[in-house]
């Protein structure tokens, strides 16, 4: 089995994910430019496709929602792209770089702002999500990335 990689538990991270429409417009690689650019570190990157289990993990603060169900149903409509950023204050800076949640709100030279818009499907269709704490981008990275565990350093 191969040795699990490492993630320093000293450094922030956050969990972004680059969401099916984003994945499937081709969006994946402006989404890494940016964060990139930025000057934060990828720790962590894979394409998967997630199943209903994953999602109701992951949003579970949204489980009573109306919106829960059609957003399950979009985040498992196609791949996406599960990456770990690290650096500090990755959390805040992350959540700047891709602007309000509404694609159509967000300001220009944002994430979301500049390639995002409503589709007229009822989704809110954002390209990317990003940990909103360190508590959410702890359990979500033990989500989507079992694999990768901390280290003291
Ligand atoms: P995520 O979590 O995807 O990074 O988005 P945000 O942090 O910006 O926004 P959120 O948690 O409030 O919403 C999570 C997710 O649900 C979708 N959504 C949200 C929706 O479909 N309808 C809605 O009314 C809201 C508020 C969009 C993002």
């Amino acid at each position: 089995m191969p040795t699990p990689d490492l993630l320093d538990a000293e450094k922030e991270h956050s969990l972004v994910l680059v969401k099916p429409d984003g994945f499937a417009r081709g969006l994946t690689g402006e989404v890494l430019r940016r964060i990139e650019a930025k000057g934060y570190v990828l720790k962590g990157l894979k394409i998967k496709k997630a199943n209903e289990e994953l999602l109701g993990e992951h949003y579970v603060e949204h489980k009573e929602k109306h919106f829960f169900k059609d957003l399950v149903e979009y985040m498992s409509s196609g791949p996406v792209v599960a990456i770990v950023v690290e650096g500090d204050r990755v959390i805040e800076g992350v959540r700047s770089l891709m602007g309000n949640t509404n694609p159509t709100l967000a300001a220009p030279g944002t994430i979301r702002g500049d390639l995002g818009r409503d589709w007229g499907t009822g989704n809110v269709e954002n390209i990317v999500h990003g940990s909103d704490s360190p508590l959410s981008a702890a359990r979500e990275i033990a989500l989507w990335f079992p694999e990768l565990t901390y280290k003291e350093s």
